[in-house]
């Protein structure tokens, strides 16, 4: 029941909508012959998972704006009120050799593109061995199992373990900074601490959540702002990272805080437990 909030309606839109996407990656892993706004190759699956979940978002009462990785503007859904930012498929690059993705979103209630300040939950979807649902609102963290239609709540109030336990960084190495090489070699240099890297951020995000710890996607050399986007992905995963106690960095201040000048603008990406993401931005000084 949503007792017609609009912001609980986006949030079980979207658990509904998991279910058959999920059923709907079957037959769909070839790249579709299309780019996506940032430039890269869509697999079928991208054009699938953004098409259901524009018709289904645009159609709840309380939802001004669609905003998706997938296309270059947003959709006008004719009301006032929320702007849903989505990453229909992430990392679905994985699709190829079937391993994990996900599905982000965020609610915002400005109009896109907004500052991760105006955020009023984010979540995501893990395609896993079963799919979950992780969900940020209110300041509180809350992890389901979907089944269908059914959405059972597993893990209410979660916060990150306070002993961190896996980190993951995205980029080509000969690609980062030297400070970030040079935190990453610190990192590696902790017994404490252990690699785990999949290739899809929510996959990876996922891990930092369950077992404490650091996920980055950082600036490259030729990318400095990296690889992730803003709206989609970055601001989604600080809401939610920082709402169970870690916290997010661009690499000088919490993701959160960066105005964003373009639906489709990028950010260094580093998430994870307080003391990890203030020894990396001291790092990155
Ligand atoms: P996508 O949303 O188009 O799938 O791209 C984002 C993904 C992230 O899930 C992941 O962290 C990163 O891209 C991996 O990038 P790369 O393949 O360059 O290592
Ligand atoms: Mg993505």
């Amino acid at each position: 029941m949503t007792d017609g909030d609009p912001v609980d309606e986006v949030i079980e839109v979207i658990a509904q909508s998991a279910t058959e996407i999920r059923r709907g990656l079957v037959g769909r892993r070839e790249d579709a012959d299309a780019e996506n706004p940032s430039g890269e190759t869509q697999a079928e699956a991208d054009v699938y998972a953004d098409e259901l979940l524009a018709d289904r978002i645009s159609s709840i009462d309380g939802v001004r704006q669609y905003g998706s990785e997938e296309r270059q503007e947003t959709v006008d859904c004719g009301d006032d009120g929320l702007s849903v930012a989505v990453d229909p498929l992430d990392g679905s690059s994985n699709l190829k050799s079937n391993n994990t993705m996900g599905t982000v979103f965020g609610i915002y209630d400005e109009p896109l593109p907004a500052p991760g300040t105006a955020l009023v939950a984010s979540g995501w979807i893990l395609y896993g061995p079963i799919t979950t649902m992780a969900c940020a609102r209110d300041g509180t963290v809350r992890k389901y199992e979907l089944a269908g239609d059914e959405r059972s709540l597993v893990d209410d109030g979660i916060t990150l373990p306070d002993d961190p336990l896996v980190y993951g960084f995205g980029g080509r190495v000969p690609d980062w900074s030297e400070a970030f090489e040079a935190f990453t070699r610190e990192v590696e240099s902790d017994d404490s601490l252990k690699l785990r890297y999949g290739g899809a951020m929510i996959g990876d995000v996922n891990q930092v959540l369950t077992y404490g710890g650091i996920f980055a996607y950082p600036a490259l050399e030729d990318a400095p702002r990296g690889k992730l986007r803003l709206q989609f992905e970055g601001n989604p995963i600080a809401y939610l990272v920082e709402a169970a106690g870690g916290s997010s960095s661009d690499g000088t201040q919490s993701i959160l805080e960066v105005e964003p000048d373009d639906l489709h603008d990028r950010v260094p990406v580093h998430v994870g437990n307080d003391e990890l993401i203030d020894r990396l931005e001291d790092a990155l000084e």
